[in-house]
């Protein structure tokens, strides 16, 4: 396994209006959770990715398992939860600066995930291990789970990369997400965080000062994303700043960190500069927004160099 990550996927219900969804009466369903976003895109750049879980014994738990290993991702980690139900999430596109998401997910089959559910041969399986902020939020089996995943990929030396991924939906108070989302920050390698993650972490600093702070912290790469701008990157060594692309529209914002996540691990298993890793993870996180839905824009190798060619920094 190139990557192994560990989440609640969810049915997505998206009206086929835009506007109020009070309004709406149509919906399409997809499916999407952050960590089948990264799986399925590291997977259709042609990499091996495994999704651990829990799924509802629901018709939306089945269709879901189907979709994610439909798209080459291994699901054998996957459980079938007889005791809880699928989650569910509507994403309500009400203008292009305005997407509103509502979760409906307290007590799903994920939200059980719990330790037992690691399997150690399968981490140390993977050279990367992907942790989220979401899956620690979900509940306190999930937060333990999430630890036991990590005590196996130190032991075994798998290098864990981390998105925040912030959701305050799901946190009981800010206090508490980051006292978590910093813990689990320090034992990752790599961390992912946006820039007002970096903020709702650490207070009001500048870049540079966000990194050395994650790096003080215990991470050894900090890549800090600056949304349609670009992202920087800071070792101890080296640091730079990487230019996104500029596109015409964009139709669905929601996805384009799991995207950039996707093209960050993809460079980093072809051991490309960070450099060229963060450049690729701009292009795939921008190609992710022209489309609607969390993964189905996410590209193949061959159509991201396409895009990279094509388009302007
Ligand atoms: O990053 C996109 C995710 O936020 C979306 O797919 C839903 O996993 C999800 C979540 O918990 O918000």
């Amino acid at each position: 396994m190139d990557v192994v990550t560990i989440g609640e996927t969810m049915a997505l219900l998206t009206p086929e209006t835009t506007g109020k969804m009070r309004y709406a009466s149509h919906f399409s369903r997809k499916f999407a959770g952050a960590e089948t976003n990264v799986a399925i895109g590291v997977t259709r750049l042609g990499f091996q990715a495994g999704w651990i879980s829990r799924v509802g014994e629901d018709e939306l738990g089945k269709a879901m398992s189907s979709f994610v290993r439909g798209e080459g991702v291994d699901t054998s980690q996957v459980k079938t939860d007889s005791q809880a139900q699928t989650g569910l999430y509507f994403k309500e596109l009400r203008r292009e600066q305005d997407v509103r998401v509502y979760y409906y997910r307290a007590g799903s089959a994920a939200s059980k995930l719990g330790p037992e559910d690691m399997e150690e041969d399968y981490i140390a399986s993977a050279k990367y291990l992907h942790i989220t902020g979401i899956t620690p939020a979900l509940s306190e089996t999930c937060y333990q789970a999430v630890r036991q995943a990590i005590e196996y990929a130190k032991k075994h030396k798998v290098t864990i990369i981390f998105d925040p991924n912030i959701r305050e939906k799901l946190w009981e108070s800010k206090e508490k997400a980051k006292q978590v989302l910093l813990e689990i920050a320090a034992e990752a390698d790599i961390v992912l965080p946006g820039v007002s993650e970096a903020k709702y972490l650490f207070g009001e600093h500048d870049l540079e000062r966000y990194a050395s702070l994650f790096i003080e912290n215990g991470a050894e790469v900090v890549i800090l994303k600056e949304g349609s701008k670009g992202a920087s990157y800071f070792t101890k060594e080296e640091h730079g700043f990487v230019p996104s692309y500029q596109i015409d529209r964009v139709v669905d914002p929601i996805g384009a960190g799991d995207g950039f996540a996707a093209g960050v691990i993809s460079g980093l298993l072809e051991n490309l500069s960070l450099e060229k890793t963060i450049a690729r993870a701009n292009a795939i996180g921008a190609m992710v927004t022209m489309v609607n839905g969390d993964v189905e824009g996410l590209p193949e190798m061959e159509e991201m160099e396409r895009f990279v060619q094509d388009t302007k920094e």
